[in-house]
């Protein structure tokens, strides 16, 4: 995507119905696909995106997706009164057209939300009443999509967790080594392929009818959790990648953050540990919320989900390094290189703890 100057952001941003003058307009996050900006008015904050559609192809069926399952959230909240509802979930700001989304003249394409003030959000967990919190947002929000039927949603990013069309990526960025980069990484792509038929579980159970498609958030990143002041669970963000899928998706997603001591690209993996506590402690939340509508089935996917996610996200890294960095921003040139080797590192722990893992996620069923 082309570089954006303050111009062209203030003049996108002036297509929104937002309240007061804009003061200012700054970065903002830490988000790896769009570009994200905080418009400050005299009245209040907004979160101003720039929707990266060479990721997200079909932006209107993106903003669609979001439209439902904001208007099914709010819904679901409504008896709470409208400042809670405001504040627990996002709200999207219509252009001064009515629209959800504006494309400018460059055929740029633009959200705005308000921006929730006095929340916070954190890369790396620090606390059990974090993990925990995060646990039964995430499962919370599962249980209030159960009810919302699948179909009603696109499929925006098709097989987005699938491991077979990822590895399919990795191999056609092998056989292409566009980047001449695949001879530097011979021992992770062995240490990869070990693994391979391992990782096939979920899809397998899926395949087999054995796991209900439900409405999953797919991108469980702890930092894609806001809490309060007292780290208390106010909303959860990013929703780009709502969409059909299976829990163990979500849960393995939110397991690879929360678990690792360390942050997803750190280069010193001797630094990569698992917090087992925290493990517990977000399963336990989970649990809280999911256990009254997750099958048996689904309960034991949640393992597989655990040694999947952090496995198919050094597939994903390593696959853009191979490709040349087209994909994820990266801030240095082996960016990609360090993500796939300190995710690696995670499922190495995981493997020598997987006996631990399993007894504390059948003990937080029962809890
Ligand atoms: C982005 C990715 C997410 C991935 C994460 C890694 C998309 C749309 O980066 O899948 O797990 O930090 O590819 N989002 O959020």
């Amino acid at each position: 995507m082309s570089e954006l100057n303050n111009n062209n952001i203030l003049s996108a941003a002036s297509h929104f119905d937002i309240e007061g003058d804009i003061m200012y307009i700054e970065r903002f996050g830490s988000g790896h696909i769009n570009d994200t900006y905080r418009v400050k008015t005299a009245v209040r904050s907004y979160l101003f995106q720039r929707i990266n559609d060479q990721v997200f192809t079909d932006v209107a069926g993106l903003m669609e997706n979001t439209r439902v399952v904001l208007h099914h959230l709010k819904q679901k909240l409504a008896h709470l009164g409208r400042e809670k509802v405001e504040k627990s979930t996002l709200t999207l700001i219509p252009t001064d057209e009515g629209k959800w989304y504006y494309q400018d003249e460059s055929d740029c394409f633009w959200r705005m939300l308000i921006l929730l003030e006095g929340t916070k959000s954190y890369d790396i967990v620090e606390t059990e009443a974090q993990a925990y919190a995060g646990g039964k947002a995430f499962g919370e929000f599962q249980k209030q999509l159960s009810d919302l039927e699948p179909g009603k949603l696109v499929e925006i990013l098709p097989n987005f967790h699938n491991i077979d069309f990822r590895m399919g990526n990795l191999r056609n960025a092998i056989k292409d080594n566009v980047a001449g980069r695949v001879e530097e990484v011979q021992d992770i792509l062995h240490y990869i392929l070990q693994r391979e038929e391992r990782m096939r579980t979920i899809l397998w159970m899926g395949n087999n009818g054995d796991l209900p498609l439900r409405i999953t958030h797919n991108d469980t990143k702890f930092n894609n959790v806001l809490l309060d002041e007292h780290d208390r669970v106010q909303c959860v963000i990013d929703l780009d990648t709502v969409m059909p899928g299976y829990v163990a998706y979500d849960f393995g997603d939110a397991i690879r953050t929360i678990i690792n001591s360390a942050a997803e690209d750190e280069p010193d993996t001797s630094k990569i540990i698992l917090n087992i506590p925290l493990f517990r402690a977000y399963a336990q939340g989970y649990m809280s919320e999911a256990s009254v509508f997750l099958t048996e089935k689904e309960m034991t996917s949640l393992l597989h989900g655990v040694f999947l996610l952090p496995f198919m996200q050094a597939v994903r890294f390593l696959t853009d390094y191979l490709n040349g960095d087209t994909y994820y921003k990266i801030h240095y040139p082996t960016h990609n290189l360090v993500r796939t080797r300190a995710q690696l590192k995670l499922v190495q722990e995981m493997e020598l703890y997987q006996e631990e893992l399993t007894t504390i996620l059948e003990e937080s069923v029962h809890v």
